[in-house]
């Protein structure tokens, strides 16, 4: 398992064009889900920083891919959200290009975090997402975000229905994770770590 030091984190580069990402070959954790799921909150989360990266409450604002260098033993990578609905045509082609030319250009990553609101459960976005991923072979699991809004009832009818989905692998382990009671918090940081250091 990696064990960096987390008070040594830095924001590398916030990347608006492919050719901004970073070229060297550290090892890359790309945070991805849709736009809202709280892949910020995750990433201040498993950094153990209150407000690293930003949190929004206007979704979507920034289309940029950014790269948190981790004690240069790796890059945690927060993607920009897709599904927004209110993106301009102009915004979403901005998005594509950046988001197409990141997972399929020179450095995939090498691990995904992939975001789902357990409240909302899968978008068609989630479901493209998945495919891609079971296709390209890159390891990933999911984190089930926003727990706490749903009752135990619910919390587990939504466990069980990501469990059985057809697109999520059954190596790809489920974490449900809460921003407000961020237990998990630790798991998710372990697993990242130990998934890495192979
Ligand atoms: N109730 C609840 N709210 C959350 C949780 N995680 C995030 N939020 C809220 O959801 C909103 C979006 O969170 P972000 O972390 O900014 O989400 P994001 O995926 O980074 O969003 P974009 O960067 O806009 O794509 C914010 O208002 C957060 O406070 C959670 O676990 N529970
Ligand atoms: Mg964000």
């Amino acid at each position: 398992m990696l064990k960096p030091n987390l008070n040594n984190v830095n924001l590398t580069m916030s990347a608006g064009f492919v050719s901004q990402f970073p070229k060297d070959q550290l090892p890359q954790v790309a945070f991805s889900g849709r736009s809202n799921v709280g892949k910020s909150s995750l990433i201040n989360r498993v950094l153990g920083r209150k407000s690293l990266a930003r949190v929004s409450s206007a979704p979507g604002k920034t289309i940029t891919v950014n790269f948190y260098n981790v004690d240069k033993q790796f890059y945690l990578v927060d993607l920009p959200g897709y599904g927004y609905a209110r993106h301009s045509a102009e915004e979403q082609k901005k998005w594509s290009s950046l988001v197409d030319g990141y997972l399929a250009g020179e450095h995939q990553p090498d691990l995904v975090v992939q975001l789902i609101d357990m409240k909302t459960g899968p978008t068609t976005d989630d479901n493209m997402m998945l495919s891609f991923l079971n296709e390209t072979g890159i390891p990933y699991f999911v984190v089930a975000t926003k727990s706490d809004k749903l009752n135990v009832t619910d919390f587990n009818k939504m466990k069980d229905a990501l469990r059985t989905h057809p697109l999520i692998s059954e190596q790809a382990d489920i974490i449900p994770f809460s921003s407000l009671k961020p237990v998990a918090a630790d798991d998710i940081r372990k697993k990242i770590f130990t998934l890495l250091d192979r």
